[in-house]
């Protein structure tokens, strides 16, 4: 299984490559694309309709400004798909967010936090819907949550 990880300019590459790093760590394969729904809209058809038959199980898409990538991509494709609002130069991101989270029913997208925080909850996302049916994703996940447990210190100094 999967996972593509798509963003709408090369600009948005620095975030998305926390994801990235994420679903490397746990060994699952990634699919990294440049699609811009406005730039290329015939390659975000032919990506979108094709990449469930190219063993893509979750699709994780960035964009930024007025963000229609992620809900484009979910109006063609049945998979799931999770949106990483990129922070804006002018509104800081909250344009992407509200562009990303404001889908109207019928077309869900998965909205993470704008930014890193985002990129890096869109990849655990995907890995906690990779391991319903993949069980060593699934002890790389628990293990990574353990950890972090445990770099909480107990007390204050
Ligand atoms: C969006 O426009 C991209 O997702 C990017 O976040 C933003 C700016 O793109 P560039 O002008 O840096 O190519 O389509």
């Amino acid at each position: 299984m999967k996972v593509a990880v798509i963003m709408g300019s090369i600009s948005d590459m620095p975030v998305m490559q926390d994801a990235i790093d994420i679903l490397n760590g746990f060994d699952i394969e990634t699919e990294v694309d440049i699609v811009s729904a406005h730039r290329t809209p015939d390659k975000l058809v032919d990506f979108s309709k094709n990449a469930h038959q190219r063993g893509i199980s979750v699709i994780i898409a960035g964009a930024g400004g007025s963000a229609h990538l992620p809900g484009m991509i979910a109006a063609l494709s049945p998979l799931p798909v999770l949106g990483v609002p990129i922070e804006s130069k002018k509104l800081k991101g909250l344009d992407s967010l509200l562009s990303i989270a404001q889908m109207p029913k019928g077309i869900p997208v998965g909205t993470l936090a704008i930014g890193e925080d985002g990129a890096i909850n869109a990849a655990l996302l995907a890995a906690s819907i990779i391991g319903l049916s993949d069980l060593t994703v699934k002890k790389k996940l628990n293990q990574f949550r353990l950890g972090q447990s445990k770099s909480v210190k107990k007390k204050p100094k």
